[in-house]
Protein backbone atom coordinates (compact mmCIF):
# COMPACT_ATOMS: atom_id res chain seq x y z
CA UNK A 1 0.00 0.00 0.00
CA UNK A 2 1.24 3.46 -1.37
CA UNK A 3 1.88 6.01 2.30
CA UNK A 4 -0.33 9.01 2.39
CA UNK A 5 0.29 11.95 -0.18
CA UNK A 6 0.24 13.91 2.06
CA UNK A 7 3.62 12.54 3.74
CA UNK A 8 5.24 13.87 0.95
CA UNK A 9 3.00 16.98 -0.45
CA UNK A 10 5.50 19.94 1.05
CA UNK A 11 8.40 17.56 -1.03
CA UNK A 12 6.29 17.39 -4.14
CA UNK A 13 5.43 21.28 -3.76
CA UNK A 14 9.33 22.26 -3.38
CA UNK A 15 9.36 20.88 -7.22
CA UNK A 16 8.19 23.31 -8.69
CA UNK A 17 7.98 27.31 -9.41
CA UNK A 18 4.62 27.82 -9.31
CA UNK A 19 5.59 31.64 -9.28
CA UNK A 20 4.45 33.29 -6.15
CA UNK A 21 3.96 32.20 -2.36
CA UNK A 22 2.28 28.62 -1.79
CA UNK A 23 -1.25 29.47 0.22
CA UNK A 24 -1.89 26.08 0.48
CA UNK A 25 -2.45 22.46 -1.10
CA UNK A 26 -5.82 20.82 -0.21
CA UNK A 27 -7.07 17.88 -1.57
CA UNK A 28 -9.41 17.92 -4.31
CA UNK A 29 -11.96 16.70 -6.83
CA UNK A 30 -13.79 13.45 -6.98
CA UNK A 31 -11.48 10.55 -9.02
CA UNK A 32 -11.03 7.19 -8.14
CA UNK A 33 -7.26 6.63 -9.20
CA UNK A 34 -4.88 9.23 -8.22
CA UNK A 35 -4.21 11.58 -5.32
CA UNK A 36 -5.36 14.76 -6.32
CA UNK A 37 -4.60 18.59 -4.50
CA UNK A 38 -5.42 22.01 -5.91
CA UNK A 39 -2.16 24.22 -4.79
CA UNK A 40 -3.43 27.77 -4.07
CA UNK A 41 -0.39 30.78 -5.06
CA UNK A 42 -0.39 34.35 -4.24
CA UNK A 43 1.14 35.64 -7.52
CA UNK A 44 4.04 38.74 -7.16
CA UNK A 45 1.48 40.97 -8.30
CA UNK A 46 -0.77 39.87 -5.75
CA UNK A 47 -2.70 38.03 -7.24
CA UNK A 48 -4.15 34.03 -7.31
CA UNK A 49 -3.61 30.96 -9.14
CA UNK A 50 -4.40 27.78 -9.07
CA UNK A 51 -2.92 24.36 -9.86
CA UNK A 52 -3.77 21.13 -9.94
CA UNK A 53 -0.87 18.76 -8.34
CA UNK A 54 -1.30 15.11 -8.77
CA UNK A 55 0.62 11.66 -7.18
CA UNK A 56 -0.31 9.30 -10.06
CA UNK A 57 -1.02 6.30 -8.63
CA UNK A 58 1.65 3.44 -7.99
CA UNK A 59 -1.13 1.25 -8.29
CA UNK A 60 -2.58 1.89 -11.61
CA UNK A 61 0.46 2.89 -13.06
CA UNK A 62 4.03 1.22 -13.46
CA UNK A 63 5.95 3.68 -15.63
CA UNK A 64 5.25 7.39 -14.95
CA UNK A 65 8.02 8.36 -17.86
CA UNK A 66 5.80 6.35 -20.16
CA UNK A 67 2.66 7.67 -18.81
CA UNK A 68 3.88 11.48 -18.68
CA UNK A 69 5.45 10.69 -22.51
CA UNK A 70 2.58 10.14 -23.60
CA UNK A 71 0.33 13.09 -22.39
CA UNK A 72 2.97 15.40 -23.29
CA UNK A 73 3.10 13.97 -26.83
CA UNK A 74 -0.72 14.13 -26.70
CA UNK A 75 -1.09 17.84 -25.35
CA UNK A 76 1.64 19.26 -27.90
CA UNK A 77 0.10 17.89 -30.48
CA UNK A 78 -3.89 18.97 -28.91
CA UNK A 79 -2.11 22.65 -28.76
CA UNK A 80 -1.23 23.14 -32.37
CA UNK A 81 -4.23 21.43 -33.42
CA UNK A 82 -6.50 23.79 -31.77
CA UNK A 83 -4.36 27.04 -32.17
CA UNK A 84 -4.43 26.14 -35.80
CA UNK A 85 -8.49 25.91 -36.00
CA UNK A 86 -7.84 28.91 -33.60
CA UNK A 87 -9.30 28.08 -30.22
CA UNK A 88 -7.16 29.02 -26.81
CA UNK A 89 -4.63 26.00 -26.51
CA UNK A 90 -3.94 27.20 -23.13
CA UNK A 91 -7.76 26.57 -21.74
CA UNK A 92 -8.76 23.65 -24.14
CA UNK A 93 -5.76 21.31 -23.93
CA UNK A 94 -3.74 20.37 -20.52
CA UNK A 95 -0.27 21.56 -20.36
CA UNK A 96 2.42 20.07 -17.92
CA UNK A 97 3.90 22.33 -15.90
CA UNK A 98 7.88 21.54 -15.88
CA UNK A 99 9.32 21.24 -12.09
CA UNK A 100 12.33 23.34 -11.22
CA UNK A 101 15.13 21.44 -13.25
CA UNK A 102 12.92 21.05 -16.18
CA UNK A 103 11.45 17.77 -16.05
CA UNK A 104 7.57 16.66 -16.31
CA UNK A 105 7.40 14.78 -13.21
CA UNK A 106 9.13 14.84 -10.18
CA UNK A 107 9.77 11.74 -7.72
CA UNK A 108 9.87 11.76 -4.38
CA UNK A 109 11.77 10.51 -1.91
CA UNK A 110 9.72 7.45 -1.33
CA UNK A 111 9.54 6.73 -5.09
CA UNK A 112 5.83 8.67 -5.12
CA UNK A 113 5.74 10.16 -8.50
CA UNK A 114 4.27 13.73 -9.24
CA UNK A 115 3.08 16.08 -12.04
CA UNK A 116 1.31 19.36 -12.05
CA UNK A 117 -0.84 21.38 -14.45
CA UNK A 118 -2.46 24.91 -14.84
CA UNK A 119 -6.16 25.04 -13.15
CA UNK A 120 -8.22 25.44 -15.84
CA UNK A 121 -10.24 28.61 -14.78
CA UNK A 122 -13.93 29.19 -15.62
CA UNK A 123 -15.03 25.50 -15.89
CA UNK A 124 -16.99 22.98 -13.73
CA UNK A 125 -16.72 19.88 -13.38
CA UNK A 126 -19.79 17.37 -13.10
CA UNK A 127 -20.54 14.15 -11.23
CA UNK A 128 -23.96 13.57 -13.06
CA UNK A 129 -25.84 15.47 -15.92
CA UNK A 130 -27.83 17.55 -14.70
CA UNK A 131 -29.29 19.22 -18.09
CA UNK A 132 -29.38 17.17 -21.22
CA UNK A 133 -27.98 20.35 -22.91
CA UNK A 134 -24.68 19.40 -20.18
CA UNK A 135 -24.33 15.61 -21.22
CA UNK A 136 -25.07 16.73 -24.94
CA UNK A 137 -21.77 19.14 -24.44
CA UNK A 138 -19.09 16.52 -22.81
CA UNK A 139 -20.95 14.32 -25.79
CA UNK A 140 -19.76 16.59 -28.37
CA UNK A 141 -16.32 17.07 -26.80
CA UNK A 142 -15.79 13.44 -26.09
CA UNK A 143 -16.38 13.13 -29.59
CA UNK A 144 -14.15 15.72 -31.07
CA UNK A 145 -11.54 14.38 -29.08
CA UNK A 146 -11.61 11.44 -30.80
CA UNK A 147 -12.27 13.41 -34.18
CA UNK A 148 -8.73 15.43 -33.10
CA UNK A 149 -6.35 12.80 -32.75
CA UNK A 150 -6.90 10.50 -35.56
CA UNK A 151 -4.38 11.54 -37.66
CA UNK A 152 -2.22 10.64 -34.25
CA UNK A 153 0.23 8.32 -34.38
CA UNK A 154 -0.65 5.57 -32.47
CA UNK A 155 2.42 3.51 -32.80
CA UNK A 156 3.93 6.65 -30.57
CA UNK A 157 2.07 5.57 -27.39
CA UNK A 158 2.97 3.89 -24.25
CA UNK A 159 0.23 1.24 -22.85
CA UNK A 160 0.42 3.07 -19.64
CA UNK A 161 -2.22 -0.21 -18.24
CA UNK A 162 -1.59 -3.25 -19.67
CA UNK A 163 -5.42 -5.15 -21.32
CA UNK A 164 -6.79 -1.96 -20.19
CA UNK A 165 -10.00 -2.31 -21.66
CA UNK A 166 -9.56 -6.29 -22.77
CA UNK A 167 -13.15 -7.15 -21.25
CA UNK A 168 -12.26 -10.83 -21.54
CA UNK A 169 -9.05 -10.57 -19.35
CA UNK A 170 -11.25 -8.29 -16.95
CA UNK A 171 -13.59 -11.22 -16.89
CA UNK A 172 -10.44 -14.05 -16.20
CA UNK A 173 -9.19 -11.58 -13.46
CA UNK A 174 -12.42 -11.52 -11.82
CA UNK A 175 -12.44 -15.39 -11.95
CA UNK A 176 -9.27 -15.61 -10.37
CA UNK A 177 -10.29 -13.15 -7.64
CA UNK A 178 -13.14 -15.34 -6.88
CA UNK A 179 -10.89 -17.94 -6.51
CA UNK A 180 -8.43 -16.98 -4.58
CA UNK A 181 -11.15 -14.73 -1.95
CA UNK A 182 -8.31 -13.20 0.06
CA UNK A 183 -10.41 -11.46 1.95
CA UNK A 184 -13.07 -14.09 2.38
CA UNK A 185 -15.88 -11.95 0.55
CA UNK A 186 -17.03 -14.37 -1.98
CA UNK A 187 -19.31 -16.15 0.01
CA UNK A 188 -21.50 -12.35 0.29
CA UNK A 189 -21.39 -11.95 -3.20
CA UNK A 190 -22.86 -15.29 -5.53
CA UNK A 191 -25.25 -13.21 -7.53
CA UNK A 192 -22.55 -10.87 -8.76
CA UNK A 193 -20.38 -13.41 -9.77
CA UNK A 194 -22.97 -15.73 -11.44
CA UNK A 195 -24.71 -12.02 -13.38
CA UNK A 196 -21.17 -11.92 -14.88
CA UNK A 197 -20.77 -15.41 -15.45
CA UNK A 198 -23.95 -15.83 -17.68
CA UNK A 199 -22.80 -13.07 -19.75
CA UNK A 200 -18.85 -14.41 -20.07
CA UNK A 201 -19.71 -14.59 -24.09
CA UNK A 202 -20.63 -11.03 -24.25
CA UNK A 203 -17.28 -10.27 -22.97
CA UNK A 204 -15.81 -11.07 -26.04
CA UNK A 205 -17.96 -9.19 -28.85
CA UNK A 206 -16.51 -5.85 -29.71
CA UNK A 207 -12.72 -7.89 -28.97
CA UNK A 208 -13.65 -10.21 -31.98
CA UNK A 209 -15.29 -7.65 -34.46
CA UNK A 210 -11.72 -5.83 -33.64
CA UNK A 211 -9.72 -9.27 -33.92
CA UNK A 212 -11.92 -10.24 -37.57
CA UNK A 213 -11.13 -6.53 -38.89
CA UNK A 214 -14.77 -5.09 -38.93
CA UNK A 215 -13.70 -2.14 -36.40
CA UNK A 216 -10.32 -0.45 -36.33
CA UNK A 217 -8.27 0.33 -33.14
CA UNK A 218 -8.17 3.96 -32.90
CA UNK A 219 -6.43 6.52 -30.48
CA UNK A 220 -8.97 6.82 -27.67
CA UNK A 221 -9.33 8.47 -24.51
CA UNK A 222 -10.38 5.18 -22.64
CA UNK A 223 -11.85 6.86 -19.14
CA UNK A 224 -14.90 9.43 -20.81
CA UNK A 225 -16.58 9.66 -17.48
CA UNK A 226 -18.54 13.10 -17.20
CA UNK A 227 -15.97 14.01 -14.37
CA UNK A 228 -13.15 13.92 -16.72
CA UNK A 229 -14.33 16.70 -18.94
CA UNK A 230 -14.45 20.45 -17.91
CA UNK A 231 -17.35 22.41 -18.66
CA UNK A 232 -16.80 26.13 -20.00
CA UNK A 233 -18.75 28.29 -17.37
CA UNK A 234 -19.77 31.02 -19.17
CA UNK A 235 -20.94 29.30 -22.46
CA UNK A 236 -21.95 25.30 -21.16
CA UNK A 237 -19.79 23.80 -23.64
CA UNK A 238 -17.03 21.27 -22.99
CA UNK A 239 -13.98 22.76 -22.96
CA UNK A 240 -11.43 20.61 -22.05
CA UNK A 241 -11.25 16.76 -22.23
CA UNK A 242 -8.43 16.13 -18.94
CA UNK A 243 -7.64 12.75 -17.25
CA UNK A 244 -5.38 11.86 -20.13
CA UNK A 245 -3.88 8.94 -18.93
CA UNK A 246 -5.40 6.20 -20.16
CA UNK A 247 -5.01 7.74 -23.78
CA UNK A 248 -4.02 4.66 -25.94
CA UNK A 249 -4.95 2.47 -28.99
CA UNK A 250 -8.56 1.65 -28.14
CA UNK A 251 -11.96 1.34 -29.34
CA UNK A 252 -14.20 4.36 -30.63
CA UNK A 253 -17.61 2.56 -29.42
CA UNK A 254 -15.68 2.21 -25.63
CA UNK A 255 -15.35 5.76 -25.48
CA UNK A 256 -18.61 6.00 -25.85
CA UNK A 257 -19.51 3.40 -23.75
CA UNK A 258 -18.03 4.61 -21.11
CA UNK A 259 -19.75 7.72 -20.83
CA UNK A 260 -22.86 6.10 -21.15
CA UNK A 261 -22.32 3.90 -18.25
CA UNK A 262 -21.43 7.13 -16.31
CA UNK A 263 -23.96 9.66 -17.23
CA UNK A 264 -27.03 8.19 -18.67
CA UNK A 265 -28.96 7.79 -15.28
CA UNK A 266 -29.84 9.70 -12.74
CA UNK A 267 -27.77 7.94 -9.52
CA UNK A 268 -24.15 7.86 -8.07
CA UNK A 269 -21.87 5.72 -9.24
CA UNK A 270 -22.07 3.99 -5.38
CA UNK A 271 -25.91 4.43 -4.95
CA UNK A 272 -26.94 1.37 -2.25
CA UNK A 273 -30.72 2.13 -3.50
CA UNK A 274 -30.76 0.25 -6.61
CA UNK A 275 -34.56 1.50 -7.13
CA UNK A 276 -32.94 4.79 -8.01
CA UNK A 277 -30.27 3.15 -10.33
CA UNK A 278 -32.32 3.23 -13.57
CA UNK A 279 -30.50 3.74 -17.78
CA UNK A 280 -31.90 6.53 -19.24
CA UNK A 281 -32.62 6.10 -22.67
CA UNK A 282 -33.75 9.53 -23.05
CA UNK A 283 -29.97 10.43 -22.16
CA UNK A 284 -28.43 7.65 -24.24
CA UNK A 285 -30.11 9.42 -27.46
CA UNK A 286 -28.70 12.63 -26.23
CA UNK A 287 -25.20 11.73 -25.75
CA UNK A 288 -25.34 9.76 -29.32
CA UNK A 289 -26.24 12.63 -30.98
CA UNK A 290 -23.48 15.10 -29.47
CA UNK A 291 -21.04 12.48 -29.45
CA UNK A 292 -21.32 11.70 -33.69
CA UNK A 293 -21.66 15.21 -34.01
CA UNK A 294 -18.72 15.94 -32.62
CA UNK A 295 -16.59 13.23 -33.95
CA UNK A 296 -17.88 15.00 -37.32
CA UNK A 297 -17.67 11.40 -39.85
CA UNK A 298 -14.51 10.07 -38.02
CA UNK A 299 -16.69 6.62 -37.13
CA UNK A 300 -17.42 4.07 -39.71
CA UNK A 301 -20.90 2.60 -40.07
CA UNK A 302 -19.35 -0.88 -38.52
CA UNK A 303 -18.10 1.24 -35.76
CA UNK A 304 -21.64 3.01 -35.34
CA UNK A 305 -23.09 0.04 -35.51
CA UNK A 306 -21.28 -0.95 -32.47
CA UNK A 307 -21.69 1.55 -29.97
CA UNK A 308 -24.89 -0.04 -27.98
CA UNK A 309 -22.24 -2.92 -27.30
CA UNK A 310 -19.41 -0.57 -26.42
CA UNK A 311 -22.04 1.21 -23.54
CA UNK A 312 -23.09 -2.23 -22.54
CA UNK A 313 -20.07 -3.44 -21.94
CA UNK A 314 -18.25 -0.67 -20.74
CA UNK A 315 -20.58 -1.05 -18.02
CA UNK A 316 -20.54 -4.82 -17.41
CA UNK A 317 -16.70 -4.67 -17.39
CA UNK A 318 -16.73 -1.74 -14.69
CA UNK A 319 -19.00 -3.51 -12.77
CA UNK A 320 -16.73 -6.42 -13.05
CA UNK A 321 -13.77 -4.35 -12.26
CA UNK A 322 -15.17 -3.20 -9.33
CA UNK A 323 -16.25 -6.86 -8.08
CA UNK A 324 -12.64 -7.80 -8.59
CA UNK A 325 -11.39 -4.98 -6.14
CA UNK A 326 -13.82 -5.83 -3.85
CA UNK A 327 -13.15 -9.00 -3.50
CA UNK A 328 -9.45 -8.35 -3.61
CA UNK A 329 -9.25 -5.94 -0.95
CA UNK A 330 -9.78 -2.51 -2.50
CA UNK A 331 -6.35 -1.89 -3.22
CA UNK A 332 -7.17 -0.11 -6.74
CA UNK A 333 -10.28 2.12 -6.75
CA UNK A 334 -9.95 4.51 -3.28
CA UNK A 335 -13.30 3.58 -1.32
CA UNK A 336 -14.22 6.19 1.21
CA UNK A 337 -16.61 3.66 2.70
CA UNK A 338 -16.85 -1.03 3.41
CA UNK A 339 -18.66 -2.03 0.39
CA UNK A 340 -18.25 1.06 -1.77
CA UNK A 341 -16.61 -1.13 -4.41
CA UNK A 342 -19.37 -3.71 -3.81
CA UNK A 343 -22.34 -0.40 -3.97
CA UNK A 344 -20.67 0.40 -7.33
CA UNK A 345 -20.53 -3.32 -8.98
CA UNK A 346 -24.28 -3.52 -8.43
CA UNK A 347 -25.01 -0.14 -9.98
CA UNK A 348 -23.52 -1.41 -12.99
CA UNK A 349 -24.88 -4.38 -12.83
CA UNK A 350 -28.60 -3.28 -12.67
CA UNK A 351 -27.62 -0.61 -15.63
CA UNK A 352 -26.61 -3.79 -17.54
CA UNK A 353 -29.64 -5.40 -16.86
CA UNK A 354 -31.60 -1.95 -17.98
CA UNK A 355 -29.73 -1.72 -21.28
CA UNK A 356 -30.15 -5.35 -22.06
CA UNK A 357 -34.42 -4.54 -21.70
CA UNK A 358 -34.02 -1.61 -23.54
CA UNK A 359 -31.61 -3.09 -26.33
CA UNK A 360 -33.94 -2.78 -29.34
CA UNK A 361 -34.49 0.89 -28.45
CA UNK A 362 -30.67 1.66 -27.83
CA UNK A 363 -30.16 0.33 -31.53
CA UNK A 364 -32.80 2.07 -33.19
CA UNK A 365 -31.07 5.68 -31.68
CA UNK A 366 -27.74 4.63 -33.07
CA UNK A 367 -29.23 3.55 -36.41
CA UNK A 368 -31.22 7.31 -36.90
CA UNK A 369 -28.30 9.22 -36.43
P1 LIG B 1 -8.30 10.69 -11.50
O1 LIG B 1 -7.51 9.86 -12.47
O2 LIG B 1 -8.07 10.32 -10.10
O3 LIG B 1 -9.75 10.69 -11.89
P2 LIG B 1 -8.15 13.35 -12.71
O4 LIG B 1 -6.96 13.64 -13.56
O5 LIG B 1 -9.42 13.07 -13.40
O6 LIG B 1 -7.76 12.20 -11.68
O7 LIG B 1 -8.35 14.61 -11.73
C1 LIG B 1 -9.26 14.60 -10.67
C2 LIG B 1 -10.14 15.84 -10.72
O8 LIG B 1 -9.33 17.02 -10.62
C3 LIG B 1 -10.94 16.03 -11.99
O9 LIG B 1 -12.14 15.29 -11.98
C4 LIG B 1 -11.17 17.53 -11.98
O10 LIG B 1 -12.21 17.88 -11.08
C5 LIG B 1 -9.88 18.07 -11.39
N1 LIG B 1 -8.89 18.50 -12.42
C6 LIG B 1 -7.90 17.74 -12.95
N2 LIG B 1 -7.14 18.46 -13.80
C7 LIG B 1 -7.66 19.73 -13.81
C8 LIG B 1 -7.29 20.97 -14.43
N3 LIG B 1 -6.21 21.06 -15.24
N4 LIG B 1 -8.05 22.08 -14.19
C9 LIG B 1 -9.12 22.01 -13.35
N5 LIG B 1 -9.51 20.87 -12.72
C10 LIG B 1 -8.79 19.74 -12.93
C1 LIG C 1 -11.43 5.38 -12.82
O1 LIG C 1 -9.58 7.94 -12.91
P1 LIG C 1 -11.07 8.04 -12.90
O2 LIG C 1 -11.66 8.16 -11.54
O3 LIG C 1 -11.50 9.10 -13.86
C2 LIG C 1 -10.84 4.35 -13.77
C3 LIG C 1 -11.82 4.10 -14.91
C4 LIG C 1 -13.15 3.63 -14.35
C5 LIG C 1 -13.66 4.68 -13.38
C6 LIG C 1 -14.93 4.23 -12.70
C7 LIG C 1 -7.23 4.60 -14.81
O4 LIG C 1 -11.58 6.62 -13.50
O5 LIG C 1 -11.31 3.10 -15.77
O6 LIG C 1 -14.09 3.45 -15.39
O7 LIG C 1 -12.68 4.95 -12.35
N1 LIG C 1 -9.56 4.82 -14.28
C8 LIG C 1 -8.49 4.00 -14.33
O8 LIG C 1 -15.53 5.33 -12.10
O9 LIG C 1 -8.55 2.82 -13.98
MG1 LIG D 1 -10.69 11.39 -13.55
Amino acid sequence: MAEPAENRLNEALAAWNFGGQIVGAVRYGKGHINDTFCVYVQTEDGGCARYILQRMSAAAFKHPDQLMANIVGVTDYLRSEIAAAGGDAARETMTVLRTRTGATWFTDSQQGAWRVYPFIEGTVCLQAAETPALFAASAKAFGKFQRMLKDYPAHTLYETIEKFHDTENRYANLMKAVQADVMGRAKGVEAEIAFAQTRQADCSVCLQALREGRIPLRVTHNDTKLNNVLIDKATGEGLCVIDLDTVMPGLACNDFGDSIRFGANHSAEDERDLAKVNFDIGLFEVYTKGFLEGAAGTLTREEKAYLPWGAKLMTLECGMRFLTDYLEGDHYFAVHRDGQNLDRCRTQFKLVSDMEAQWDAMQAIVEKY
